[in-house]
């Protein structure tokens, strides 16, 4: 019996793209800044010519899935991160962008076997995406926590000896 889990092991040799959403950027480069700063304590370089670690804008979080999908389909990439943020105050088609976002990102993911963490915080107003964008909690971090875990995994699942 095997026991699959990301274990956090050769996770320094990772090639990881980030996009990020422009759109609310008050809260999107905060998230990257917190994304950054997880990935580099856990051994990724982070630098301007890092090779391990490229940066994508877009102009909203209805654009991620595309550029996501782009950057997968590279082959260069073990896990992509995507950054956004939608603010239900500030539009009527909040549910549209939510929705396409997120389906969007998932389909990405199985399509092209790559892992595509969905890092778009959902919101009801601006103070409670602050929040989560470090006035309280900073879920970038989280984020690429998550993306660390599932390149990870995927490396396991590609060197373990399953059952036949
Ligand atoms: N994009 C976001 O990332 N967050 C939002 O809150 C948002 N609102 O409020 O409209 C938003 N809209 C832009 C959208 O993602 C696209 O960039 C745009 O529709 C062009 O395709």
């Amino acid at each position: 019996m095997a026991t699959i889990e990301g274990r956090f092991t050769e996770i320094s040799t990772l090639r990881i793209a980030v996009v990020v959403a422009r759109f609310n950027d008050l809260v999107t480069s905060k998230l990257l800044t917190g994304c950054l700063d997880c990935l580099e304590r856990h051994g990724i370089d982070t630098s301007e010519n890092s090779s391990q670690l490229d940066i994508a804008w877009v102009p909203g979080s209805f654009e991620l899935p595309l550029v996501a999908q782009q950057l997968a389909r590279k082959g260069s990439y073990q896990v992509i991160i995507t950054l956004g943020a939608v603010i239900r105050g500030d539009t009527p088609h909040f549910d549209v962008v939510v929705a396409e976002s997120s389906k969007g990102i998932a389909s990405v993911s199985r399509e092209t076997g790559i892992p595509i963490i969905f890092g778009v915080l959902t919101t009801d107003n601006m103070q409670q995406a602050l929040e989560r964008a470090g006035i309280k909690n900073n879920c970038g971090w989280n984020f690429a926590l998550q993306a660390l875990e599932m390149g990870s995994l995927m490396g396991e699942i590609e060197s373990s000896k399953l059952a036949r």
